[in-house]
């Protein structure tokens, strides 16, 4: 389904007074609010193709109705978020559950939703029917050359899928690692990795990124062979200047300083790749700044601050996405509510006075330095994301307007009961 301009601007005028009110203090606040906006306008984040539909966990999945059955129902979902928050313009496709059956199709279909394809995804985290040699014990690590590579071909095919579409970047997340003491030789595990990612570095088109996402830990439980930043830039770093880490915020151990990780990254130019999502004690997918705002604000103060110093375009030279399922929430409720935090950090990041920090931390002020960051996150910043979805065509209130319109009983009559969004 598509949704009609005409059902935008009517929402629009039922929500504007009040909305003016509260801009209208906030400009009163907030000295440049114009400029911030204006870059508010200008950021986009990538949805995934799998957080459109009910994830589960381990123990079960308890699927909602009218989720997207194939690509093309998927590629409208995001459509409609973009719709309405006018910052989910793009797309990030998980390959084999997204291969497109007709490329100009899909790419026509991507035109009129006013999407462009983000990073593209593979998969040797699971066996696929019909498939060779299996990943239980490891893909690009795997003791087993064959097994290798079976899995560095995938990869060279999910790059052919993503030039079809027009993407330009890869991320490769491997599920690789071990469960027990002595059940690798962690080594061999890195070196036959290394060798295998070089293989596919070697077709990765010019103008393309890899993206090599690291993860603490799950599914193996001993050790992981991408198993943390440091473990990702060495790859990176080796295999070449295509080639970055990828920071997923759910990957680490608890209570890491991930704001510190994205700092030394981007002073490395090593960071290219985000992916958002928020969590309590592991990588829980939980939704963006359901958890930890205030985190997701430092994050944002050191991308903002990071990537100023290396003139780097904020909405161009990071490829943002959203990274979660959704056990127990209506996804696209769910992504509306990713999208607007992550607006709402970005926002704060941007009404930094850089100025009065970089004196107190010159100064060694630590009181003043901290007021700083507390005053600002304290600030509410949520009229500027909503004047910017305004100014660009979206609605006030994108959460509203989807349930006021009732769009997933819509979805539902269309798609019905039984349909699934994922490969799991
Ligand atoms: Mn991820």
């Amino acid at each position: 389904m598509r949704i009609d301009k005409k059902q935008i601007a009517s929402h629009n005028d039922k929500y504007l007074q009040q909305h003016q009110q509260r801009f209208s203090f906030s400009k009163t606040e907030i000295e440049n609010a114009d400029a911030i906006i204006q870059k508010l306008v200008e950021f986009q984040v990538a949805i995934p193709s799998w957080a459109l539909g009910t994830g589960g966990t381990r123990f079960g999945r308890f699927p909602g109705p009218g989720e997207p059955g194939n690509l093309e129902q998927k590629m409208e979902d995001v459509g409609l978020l973009h719709a309405l928050n006018r910052s989910s313009g793009a797309i990030s496709l998980h390959i084999p559950w997204d291969i497109p059956k007709d490329y100009a199709a899909v790419k026509k279909l991507a035109a009129e939703l006013e999407l462009r394809f983000d990073a593209v995804n593979s998969n040797t985290f699971q066996d696929q029917p019909g498939q060779p040699l299996t990943y239980k014990f490891g893909s690009l690590q795997n003791v087993n050359k064959a097994i290798r590579k079976q899995a560095i071909e995938h990869n060279i095919d999910v790059i052919k899928h993503g030039v079809a579409l027009g993407s330009e970047s890869l991320t490769v997340w491997l599920a690789d690692g071990s469960c027990f003491p002595g059940q690798l030789n962690f080594r061999k595990a890195f070196q036959n990795t290394l060798e295998s990612l070089q293989e596919i570095y070697a077709v990765l088109p010019d103008n393309w990124k890899m993206f090599v996402e690291y993860k603490a830990f799950e599914p193996n439980f001993y050790s992981m062979s991408v198993g943390d930043w440091g473990q990702s830039l060495l790859y990176a770093n080796k295999l070449g200047p295509k080639a970055y880490t990828l920071v997923d915020l759910g990957h680490h151990l608890p209570n890491a300083n991930i704001e510190q990780i994205v700092s030394l990254l981007l002073m490395e130019g090593k960071l290219a790749g985000f992916h958002f999502n928020d969590s309590k004690y592991g990588d829980d997918d939980l939704t963006v700044g359901s958890i930890k705002p205030y985190q997701l604000f430092l994050i944002f103060n050191e991308l903002v601050e990071g990537m100023d110093a290396r003139g780097m375009n904020h909405a161009k030279d990071l490829g943002w996405m959203i990274d979660a399922s959704h056990n127990v929430k209506d996804p696209l409720e769910d992504l509306l509510q990713s999208v607007e935090a992550i607006m709402m950090a970005y926002a704060h990041a941007l009404l930094i006075d850089r100025v009065k920090l970089n004196a107190a931390q010159d100064a060694n002020d630590v009181v003043a330095a901290q007021e700083v960051l507390k005053n600002t996150f304290h600030t509410d910043v949520r009229s500027l994301v909503a004047e910017a979805r305004l100014r660009s065509g979206g609605a006030i209130n994108p959460l509203q307007f989807f349930r006021d319109e009732k769009i997933r009983e819509e979805l539902t009559k269309e798609r019905g009961t039984t349909t699934i969004a994922t490969g799991l």
